[in-house]
């Protein structure tokens, strides 16, 4: 199995199941049920997805149990993507290889659409396979990884950088990434072992995580500056022009990608067994995409 394969397949199920639980779009009211069409089945990676269904087959548990969480967190990345592409945060024209959802409808439906793929995330996680104390514990991950000490923290970090007595340090980079990026692929793959009751699976899943998260986020500002805009399907160069200190600004092409080598060696120590093979191939992924 390769990270690309794994991906495939996890996409052909997230994509159908998507499809099928999204109201269609002439559902009233249909500027939202458009909005969430047009946002939620555009081609994304469906990384995320992949890594709780991955995260669950490690565990042994039914993906079919499982797939409840991996569209929930499908849906609140979307979401922020969605309101990160806003006029009044990076205000970009591309994602995901469209318009961006402001772009292809109006800014009031973006920011609502938005606005109900969070609760929508939580509702869908309910119906998990799982004891309900543990869905509720599930529930708590992902709000945190969605909240002020996850993604929007982050986000809010990136775009109000301190810059007390000089610039921004290396540290610094390494917070707002661990939140924006990381806090989310972290709560995808341990929400298998909080929804199946294994904290040491947890505790194992939480470093693989955070190391994915970091090296995910570096191949990011890799591409940034090395990827093509059509390949990415968004504008690339961005970090540059907008002056913002990256991976890349900060150790160059080539220690940046030293960084990501033993962030991935971290995340492939924590997992073992025939049983972690997709976990495996998706760290692989992680820095052979080019978009
Ligand atoms: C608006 C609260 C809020 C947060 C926005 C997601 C995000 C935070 C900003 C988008 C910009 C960015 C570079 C974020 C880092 C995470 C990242 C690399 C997102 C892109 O994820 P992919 O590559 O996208 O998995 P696809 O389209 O494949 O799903």
């Amino acid at each position: 199995m390769t990270g690309a394969s794994w991906l495939d397949e996890v996409r052909a199920v997230v994509d159908a199941e998507l499809d099928r639980r999204l109201p269609p779009d002439d559902a009233e009211p249909t500027p939202l049920y458009q909005a969430l069409r047009y946002a939620v089945l555009a081609p994304g990676k469906r990384f995320r997805p992949a890594l709780v269904l991955a995260a669950a087959r490690w565990l042994d548990l039914d993906a079919d149990g499982m797939l409840p969480a991996a569209l929930a967190v499908e849906l609140i990345h979307t979401y922020s993507l969605i309101h990160d592409d806003l006029p009044a945060m990076d205000n970009d024209d591309l994602r995901r290889g469209r318009p961006t959802l402001h772009r292809a409808l109006s800014e009031d439906v973006a920011i609502l659409a938005g606005d109900a793929l969070q609760p929508m995330a939580f509702d869908w996680l309910m119906e998990c396979d799982a004891e309900p104390e543990r869905r509720v514990e599930a529930l708590r991950v992902l709000a945190r990884a969605a909240g002020p000490a996850g993604l929007v923290g982050g986000q809010v970090r990136d775009l109000h950088p301190s810059r007390d007595g000089g610039g921004v340090l290396a540290e610094d980079v390494m917070t707002l990434h661990r939140e924006k990026t990381g806090a989310l692929i972290t709560a995808a793959v341990v929400l298998p072992a909080v929804l199946s009751g294994n904290a040491e699976a947890a505790a194992r899943l939480t470093r693989y995580g955070q190391a994915v998260g970091l090296a995910f986020q570096i191949t990011d500002d890799i591409l940034d500056v090395a990827g093509h805009q059509l390949v990415m399907g968004k504008a690339t160069g961005r970090d540059a022009r907008q002056g913002k200190t990256t991976f890349v600004s900060l150790h160059g092409i080539e220690g940046a990608q030293a960084i990501a080598r033993q962030e991935l060696a971290v995340a492939l120590s924590q997992v073992h067994g025939s049983s972690a093979d997709a976990l495996h191939a998706l760290v692989a992924f992680v820095v052979e995409r080019d978009h």
